[in-house]
């Protein structure tokens, strides 16, 4: 069963709920999302051009139209996979609906060290003025053909706290979440979609989606997106494979379930803090912690 933004079973809503959930979707009925489809290009040094700098800054998100080429998208296409097939111990149901391996750097070398984060950290380091950004923990979310499933609207800062951040709380840090495509998105298959200019201000009311505040592996959800957000400016980022968005953590975002009958949506996603150095006793013990929860061990 699938739960949506306000967690009800899915026949109801079908009843119930707006079109961008019935259809993935983050316009609103008769919206043009495809003029809002841009993604930048990188300077030849790699690093964003001043407007897109402009914007991450004004809407808390940016997309970009190749982070990586073709080869290494392959190279991590063919590391997902593995690690997909494998019998990893941070492998889980995110919300009892979608699939989520936690850490995957733990369990394949490929995705420890790869173009993307190398790239990633470039961008990082330009957009806060740090000499790099060292990476606090990273995943995959796969959303195959026809994955029935949202991810409902929410902030990620809404997860700095269980079972959810309190509503109000100012958000201090600044780390960027980077979703890089390793298939071509759009809203059928479940890009990432923003709703911008809302990053700055404090921590939205959240609540866990399934109703279990114990839930394991929770997914959070704004408790009324319609009424917290301008759902009006929702901006869908669809993506060639290869092309990423990188957002704040008060941006809120949404993304569709998998309508397509045959394109798999195979998301690998990381976290970096811009930082002065690459890595940080902060990552390792952030990202061990992921691992400990998630597997049972304890943390010593
Ligand atoms: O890939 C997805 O479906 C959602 C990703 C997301 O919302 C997140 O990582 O915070």
């Amino acid at each position: 069963m699938c739960w949506g933004w306000n967690w009800m079973p899915t026949r109801k809503r079908e009843v119930m709920t707006p079109r961008y959930v019935e259809h993935g979707r983050g316009g609103t009925e008769g919206w043009d999302y495809r003029r809002r489809m841009t993604a930048t290009a990188l300077t030849a040094d790699g690093l964003l051009p001043t407007d897109a700098v402009e914007a991450f800054a004004r809407d808390g998100f940016v997309a970009v139209e190749r982070l990586v080429e073709d080869d290494e998208v392959d190279r991590l296409r063919s590391a997902y996979d593995e690690i997909l097939g494998a019998d990893v111990a941070t492998d889980r149901m995110l919300g009892d609906i979608t699939r989520q391996v936690m850490v995957p750097s733990m369990h394949h070398p490929v995705m420890e060290d790869n173009l993307a984060l190398a790239a990633a950290r470039r961008i990082v380091g330009q957009l806060f003025g740090t000499a790099s950004a060292a990476r606090t923990y990273d995943m995959l979310i796969d959303k195959p053909a026809g994955h029935p499933c949202v991810t409902p609207w929410h902030q990620d800062a809404g997860y700095f706290d269980r079972p959810v951040a309190a509503a109000g709380t100012p958000i201090t840090f600044r780390s960027v979440q980077v979703w890089l495509a390793l298939d071509d998105v759009d809203v059928e298959n479940g890009c990432m979609q923003f709703v911008p200019g809302r990053h700055h201000e404090p921590v939205l009311e959240h609540r866990v989606a399934s109703g279990d505040p114990d839930d394991e592996g929770r997914l959070i959800e704004l408790v009324d997106p319609e009424v917290q957000l301008d759902l009006s400016t929702v901006t869908p980022q669809p993506l060639r494979a290869g092309g990423c968005t990188m957002h704040l953590a008060g941006t809120p975002h949404f993304t569709g379930a998998n309508v397509t009958a045959d394109r798999g949506r195979r998301a690998y996603i990381f976290n970096l803090d811009p930082a002065d150095a690459e890595d940080s006793p902060i990552e390792a013990l952030i990202r061990r912690s992921y691992v400990d929860e998630i597997s049972g061990r304890s943390a010593g």
